[in-house]
């Protein structure tokens, strides 16, 4: 490099230097430039408003709220048409006979009339039949029972009491059988309303029932000879079977309906 050039850069880098010294003098007294005094500004009028922002983001569920109070009573609502009656149903299954209704009861007896005017004198009459007529009579709570006044077979005597309104009849408790027994001791034998008739061995009232009671005395009924099918009682109160056609009283029993 030659001197003339080298001189040449210092004349131009010199220059710099002095101008970069000047630079840096004015930098470090900034105070010296801040103290130049003014007056504020006029406020400027405001800004227009901006653009409304996005929608947020939805909330979260809320909580379950508190049960109401109870509601006021409806209106009552107006009644419905009433349907067309439907047809008759199907006639049912006739039912069971009832059970036997009990037994009437004897009323008390009528007081005796006024004796009645004395009649004349009448024509002899004419004989009466011996089967209505009745020796002994026993009224025994709404029974009444009559002996009959003749002996007769047993069919006799079963003819006897229905032609009387009667029915020819047994003792069906111990009290019945002990006025059987008082009866007999006045009168001697008497039939009762007892035969194995139908079915032999297998002794049934007049209307075929079982029995509800039997008094019979011991080794009785023994159908001796293979012919006994009626009843007698004895003078004990106990029962034999014998023939049905001995001779003998029988017992006939009114109640208020058959009297
Ligand atoms: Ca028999
Ligand atoms: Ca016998």
């Amino acid at each position: 490099m030659s001197s003339t050039l080298l001189s040449q850069m210092l004349l131009l880098v010199l220059p710099l230097l002095l101008l970069l010294q000047t630079w840096s003098s004015l930098a470090e007294e900034p105070h010296q430039l801040a103290t130049c005094t003014g007056y504020p500004g006029i406020p400027g009028s405001p800004g227009n408003n901006g653009v409304p922002g996005r929608d947020g983001r939805d909330g979260q569920e809320g909580r379950e709220g508190t049960k109401g109070e109870k509601g006021d009573i409806g209106i009552q609502g107006l009644p419905g048409t009433e349907g067309a009656l439907g047809p008759p149903g199907p006639k049912g299954a006739q039912g069971d006979p009832g059970p036997r209704g009990e037994r009437g009861v004897w009323g008390p007896p009528g007081k005796v009339g006024p004796a009645g005017e004395k009649g004349e004198k009448g024509e002899v009459g004419a004989l009466g039949r011996p089967g209505f007529t009745f020796t002994h009579w026993r009224l025994h709570k709404h029974k009444l029972f009559a002996v009959t006044l003749n002996r007769g077979t047993f069919e006799n005597g079963l003819k006897l009491c229905q032609e009387a309104g009667g029915i020819m009849l047994y003792p069906e408790n111990e009290e019945e059988n002990n006025i059987f027994r008082d009866l007999y001791k006045k009168v001697g034998p008497i039939y009762i309303g007892i035969t194995d008739t139908k079915t032999e061995g297998s002794f049934v009232d007049l209307n075929d029932r079982p029995l509800s009671f039997t008094k019979w005395k011991p080794g009785e009924p023994n159908n001796s000879g293979g012919n006994e099918n009626c009843i007698h009682i004895w003078d004990n109160g106990e029962w034999n079977d014998t023939g049905c056609n001995s001779e003998m009283h029988a017992i006939c029993l009114f109640l208020p309906s058959s009297a």
